[in-house]
């Protein structure tokens, strides 16, 4: 514990801030999300949630974590498993559609992605996205080596990323590219961090031509959308210039081969609402959908009628 006398309230942020005894809720911080979050759980609106014809429904958005579950999905999907069929249904997040109370029933924690699985006696809720890839590695034999080491190393990597991402988005990127200030020490200790994280990837793809060794499993699919997509450049603004990720090569070449990946293309496109409106299938009933069911496609047919 740090000595406060040593801090003087002038160098607070803003300066003279000095926390109160007791926290309270500041709905105007004026941060992103701040229209949001909110400090309790539970659901705050009736609205029961929709189900398609598929066996597995998910309820997501394409941020990295929603993205690591529709890659799983179109992956199983390429790889013949057609119990995998799937109905994504949107959750805008930001409109805080996650707090409905169908959505709070099969996720108490109110965060996509959540899927349940209706192909079991009883339906079968499952949230946290690392909990998914793993239910569905195990439900299908896919995608997590069977051999010890291997099927070890890959849920090692997988659970390195469920505790170091929050560090890469709701630490780094948040701070570097959301908050309503730029506060030099909260962004010098997550890019610090950030880089160090990146330089584990590094080392270990310099001896392995995946996560878990020489197969593609879940661990990839987890990492990928969050330090693959920061390692293309293409997130929180000009990151990629100031984490100088294109000094990471080995973390180059691994981005750039399960880029092209053709199920990593279509799982990003799923429950996308943001971004080029050919690359966005807001929501997927079939597997159709990515040829005839795009937002560009969506557009053009309401334009013509
Ligand atoms: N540990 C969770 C994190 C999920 C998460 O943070 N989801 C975000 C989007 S990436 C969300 O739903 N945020 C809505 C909110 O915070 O209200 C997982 O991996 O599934």
């Amino acid at each position: 514990m740090t000595d406060d006398t040593n801090f003087p309230p002038e160098k607070n942020l803003p300066a003279g801030y000095q926390p109160a005894k007791v926290w309270e809720w500041n709905k105007a911080n004026g941060g992103q999300f701040s229209n949001i979050n909110r400090p309790t759980a539970g659901p705050i609106f009736e609205k029961p949630l929709e189900v398609g014809k598929h066996p597995l429904q998910l309820y997501s958005l394409a941020t990295p974590n929603g993205v690591k579950v529709t890659i799983m999905l179109e992956e199983l999907l390429a790889a013949g498993h057609t119990g995998a069929e799937y109905d994504a249904w949107l959750v805008q997040i930001g409109e805080g559609q996650q707090f409905g109370s169908g959505f709070v029933d099969i996720n108490p924690n109110s965060k996509i992605p959540a899927m349940v699985d209706h192909s079991t006696p009883e339906p079968t809720r499952v949230f946290e996205s690392g909990s998914i890839l793993l239910y569905l590695a195990e439900k299908f034999g896919a995608f997590l080596p069977k051999e010890h080491h291997a099927r070890t190393e890959a849920l090692n990597w997988l659970f390195w990323q469920m505790g170091a991402g929050p560090l890469l988005g709701g630490g780094f990127g948040h701070f570097y590219a959301y908050a309503p200030m730029k506060i030099e020490y909260a962004i010098d200790r997550f890019a610090m961090e950030v880089k160090r994280q990146f330089d584990v990837l590094d080392r270990h793809l310099a001896d392995n031509e995946f996560m878990a060794g020489a197969e593609y499993s879940i661990a990839d699919m987890a990492i990928w959308p969050w330090y693959g997509v920061v390692a293309q450049g293409k997130v929180y603004n000009d990151a990629g210039t100031y984490l100088e990720v294109d000094g990471y090569e080995n973390v180059q070449r691994w981005t750039a081969m399960i880029a092209d990946r053709p199920a990593v293309k279509r799982g990003r496109m799923v429950n996308r609402a943001f971004g080029e409106p050919s690359e966005q299938l807001r929501e997927r009933h079939d597997a159709s959908d990515f040829d005839l069911k795009t937002q560009d496609k969506l557009d053009a047919a309401k334009d013509v009628n």
